[in-house]
């Protein structure tokens, strides 16, 4: 059986094969093509692997799952760092046809029980060095939520019997993979959300392969390519944009950092001679800190080239790069949805620096909306909406949420804001979707909300952006209660529900009402215009 997900009409998916878009090969064909290479695929803190042996090790892996019973239209759960395993355990996974979810370490109970009960997973793939998994206690009663369950990997075990380590090491004389179809499901990526359950995007072979290739293109990614991997690896940008998938495919090295900032980055970058990476705003402005601290921008002399992405990069930080950084930019405006848009290269100073590029693909087709559906001309600020050979034609399992966020024509509105210029390039320009975009790191609003209002002296909860410095927004809490309750308090309840970290606001404000829009709805943009104002709606209980 194969993964539900919503497909593209015929006549697109023709005209994508025709234009030799979608190839109709496995995600697994990246590493074929490199299976006898001999040089340095991969390196993170404990050592280095080359293709040819996460070939094996891949294979190994895959052969140990499928004599467990794993197989294709099964699901994986599977949460792993900025580690080597997580490719080994990605590629398993692809060939013997496991649609894994990949959840960022940073997740916590909340969010893993939301993916299980999504997916339905057959395997769990978990690290013992998660607060998480560091005893049974919460695996256990995972376990026992989710009986789909039927395998336990952990990286870090101690046990032979759930040891990753172990079971990537099993040897096999020969291996036949089997993944699922290049036009149905190869895995799901997360969506930023905007909605209370964090929902899944289904990216099939074709779709995220020619994603991957055409980013190659465009970034000119090659075997001299050597990549610092420093977001979040299970994240769609470096995954694929061109990220991870991208140098493997290029025949390059990618060498893995445990955070973005200056000080574990610069060393590898001077270590590893790196010539490309990847960051988000927030970790720009503290390398430029850094570099000014420390007076030099030395250990960075063999980087060539930086991409930043996942949030606005704003025009004065981006004038700096090049001078105080020394390399290029490159802008990434791209979403887990699909549609990616890069600055070129060989774009003039003037769009690198004031635009967040144009889309990859020549078929991405792309326009702005008003409010009614109709479409704008350039310098008119308006809805996002896409479709194209990448991009998703609907979230998984999700319905209700389809019928919203996709229009008649198949066409994704991302909820983004922006303008185009006459010459076709996108401006990020704001958002509509109830979200905040914490540094790249994305929080729907509902979701804490719903967890807010869990705590019996909350009658009423909204969560909205602040501007902030560094991290370009943080998030606010607004809440309504009968008693005064301490952020520290507070904290503490949305901890124990067990989220990440970086969704804990950053603030929280008690009010005595939630003002309204004439409909009805919580009237967020009075409540951030709190942030602006002179003197701020009458506050307690900080
Ligand atoms: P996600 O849903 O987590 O994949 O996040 C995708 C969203 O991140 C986009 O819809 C934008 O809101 C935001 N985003 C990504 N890159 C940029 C960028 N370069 N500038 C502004 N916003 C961005
Ligand atoms: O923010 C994102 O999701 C993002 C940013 C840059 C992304 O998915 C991508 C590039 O592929």
């Amino acid at each position: 059986m194969s993964i539900a997900f919503t497909a593209w009409p015929e006549n697109l998916a023709r005209l994508y094969r025709e234009r030799g878009y979608w190839i109709d090969k496995p995600l697994i064909d990246i590493l074929t093509r490199q299976a006898n290479n001999d040089h340095v695929a991969m390196i993170d803190a404990a050592g280095s692997m080359t293709y040819r042996e996460l070939e094996k090790q891949s294979n190994q892996l895959a052969g140990a799952l499928r004599r467990r019973g794993l197989t294709s239209g099964d699901t994986a759960l599977v949460q792993l760092g900025n580690v080597n395993e997580f490719y080994v355990v990605f590629f398993a996974l692809l060939k013997i046809g496991v649609v894994p979810v990949n959840a960022l370490f940073s997740h916590q109970r909340t969010e893993l029980q939301s993916y299980a009960s999504q997916i339905k997973p057959a395997l769990l793939i978990a690290d013992r060095s998660h607060a998480l998994f560091g005893d049974d206690a919460f695996l256990d009663t995972f376990l026992g939520q989710h009986p789909s369950l039927r395998q336990v990997a952990l990286r870090g075990a101690q046990s032979e019997e759930q040891s990753l380590a172990a079971w990537i090491s099993e040897q096999q004389a020969t291996f036949t993979a089997s993944p699922t179809a290049a036009d149905r499901v190869a895995f799901f990526q997360l969506s930023g959300g905007s909605t209370g359950t964090p929902k899944l995007i289904p990216r099939t072979h074709n779709d995220y392969y020619y994603s991957i290739r055409l980013s190659v293109e465009v970034c000119r990614f090659n075997s001299e390519t050597r990549y610092l991997c420093a977001l979040p690896i299970a994240h769609n940008y470096p995954m694929s944009s061109p990220g991870a998938l991208g140098v493997f495919y290029g025949g390059g090295q990618m060498v893995l950092a445990a955070d973005p900032s200056a000080l574990v980055c610069f060393q590898l970058i001077e270590k590893h001679q790196i010539n490309v990476t990847a960051l988000v705003p927030p970790a720009v402005t503290l390398w430029l800190q850094a570099i000014e601290e420390w007076g030099s921008n030395q250990a960075l002399s063999s980087l060539k080239l930086l991409q930043v992405g996942g949030a606005k990069l704003g025009e004065t930080l981006a004038a700096r790069i090049q001078n105080e950084i020394g390399c290029q930019l490159q802008q990434v405006f791209g979403m887990a949805e699909g549609l990616v848009n890069y600055t070129r290269l060989d774009d003039d100073e003037q769009h690198i620096l004031t635009t967040q590029g144009y889309p990859m693909s020549p078929d991405d087709e792309l326009w702005v909306a008003d409010e009614q559906g109709n479409s704008l001309p350039a310098g008119q600020v308006g809805r996002l909406m896409t479709r194209g050979p990448y991009t998703f034609r609907g979230y998984y399992n999700s319905p209700e949420h389809n019928a919203e966020a996709f229009d008649d024509n198949g066409f994704y509105c991302s909820g983004d804001l922006i303008s185009l210029t006459e010459d076709g390039y996108v401006k990020v320009e704001g958002r509509l979707k109830d979200q905040i975009n914490r540094g790249g790191e994305k929080i729907a609003a509902e979701e804490i909300e719903n967890l807010l209002l869990r705590h019996a002296d909350i009658v009423n909860a909204a969560l909205v952006s602040m501007p902030d410095e560094l991290m370009g927004e943080k998030s606010c809490a607004f809440i309504v209660s009968n008693v005064e309750l301490k952020s520290p308090a507070l904290r503490r309840h949305l901890r124990e529900q067990g989220i990440a970290e970086f969704k804990l606001p950053d603030r929280f404000i008690r009010v005595e009402r939630l003002p309204l829009t004439p409909v009805g709805k919580i009237d967020k943009k009075l409540l951030r215009q709190t942030f602006e104002a002179q003197s701020p709606i009458k506050t307690s209980g900080e």
